[in-house]
């Protein structure tokens, strides 16, 4: 049994390295970095996607957002004004809405403006259905390219936002996962 589920683990992980094929491609600059952060949640795909979806509210599950400004519906070409909470190295954030699909579940967003360092931000979001000890759960793969400020390392960069994104999955898998209680 031992076998199975390390072997079941390791189709999961060749599951996870197609999607990143197929969805998570991103043209990298000489003075960019790139990478992602896949997160486990223990609901429904579609619960999970509810949340990521509305563009309008990031707050719902990222705890780093104070406000989010908004004019007209949610759809691509959308720009959003993050208002940041305090105590991080920026007040906001200026963000394009580049592609949202409500079928193949993918998210992709451009950071346009704000007075943080994360120059030519671009990130996309996938989710995909899988099933966890025998109930229905979601991969959520997050993969983002950044440019390298003139004062930091690809390291450090990479750590940085790789936390962040960490965090905001944590966030989304807890609130998806309390829903459901
Ligand atoms: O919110 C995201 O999807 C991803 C990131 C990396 C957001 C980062 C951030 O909002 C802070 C958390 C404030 C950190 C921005 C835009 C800049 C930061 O320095």
């Amino acid at each position: 049994a031992q076998w199975r589920l390390a072997d079941e683990r390791c189709e999961l992980r060749e599951k996870e390295m197609e999607y990143m094929r197929r969805f998570h491609r991103h043209k990298i600059g000489s003075n960019q970095c790139n990478s992602f952060i896949a997160k486990h949640v223990r609901a429904p795909l579609q619960n999970v996607w509810s949340l990521v979806r509305r563009f309008d509210q990031p707050q719902i599950y990222k705890p780093f957002v104070r406000k989010c400004v908004m004019r007209g519906n949610v759809e691509t070409g959308s720009v959003r004004e993050i208002i940041v909470q305090s105590g991080l190295p920026a007040t906001r954030s200026i963000e394009r809405l580049e592609f949202l699909d409500d079928n193949e579940h993918i998210l992709r967003v451009k950071f346009i403006g704000g007075d943080h360092m994360l120059k030519n931000y671009s990130s996309t979001l996938t989710m995909h259905s899988e099933v966890i000890d025998g109930q229905p759960g979601t991969v959520v793969i997050e993969s983002f390219v950044v440019d390298i400020p003139e004062e930091n390392t690809k390291e450090d960069i990479c750590y940085f936002v790789e936390n962040l994104l960490r965090c905001n999955l944590r966030t989304l898998a807890d609130v998806s996962e309390e829903s459901l209680a």
